[in-house]
């Protein structure tokens, strides 16, 4: 979990695996913080395509799940000016997602199993004829 207040995370800079969730509390409002995925260490604005949490009060909460390694940057948008920025460095490896090529592989050992099935079946046949 990371602490949101004055114009810093704490812990600005987290290290979890694959799979795990981050969860970002407002202990103290300055005044409207967020998290937005900055695209590095030194960039000031959002992503425009990663997480970001919608301008938080006191104690509420942003939670973001990390399902791949790497490096994610984030700020928070109104007080970038602060330095207000973090990272969460994702260890593992990444989740086995449903991929066509596995859909793939697994439709070529139904079919194989089925042909196998079928060749025993004609074979346990022809002996009985
Ligand atoms: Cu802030």
């Amino acid at each position: 979990m990371i602490g949101t207040a004055g114009t810093s995370f704490t812990p600005a800079d987290v290290t979890i695996e694959v799979g795990d969730t981050v969860t970002w509390i407002d202990l103290q409002s300055f005044g409207g913080h967020n998290v937005a995925q900055s695209a590095s260490g030194v960039a000031n604005t959002y992503d425009g395509s990663g997480f970001r949490s919608g301008d938080q009060g006191d104690f509420d909460t942003f939670e973001h799940t990390f399902n791949a390694p790497g490096v994610y940057y984030f700020i928070c948008e109104p007080h970038v000016a602060f330095d207000m920025r973090g990272t969460v460095t994702v260890e593992g490896v990444a989740l086995p997602a449903a991929s066509p090529l596995g859909l793939v592989l697994s439709m070529t050992a139904i079919a194989a199993a089925a042909i196998l099935l079928r060749y025993r079946y004609s074979k346990g046949f022809a002996l009985k004829a």
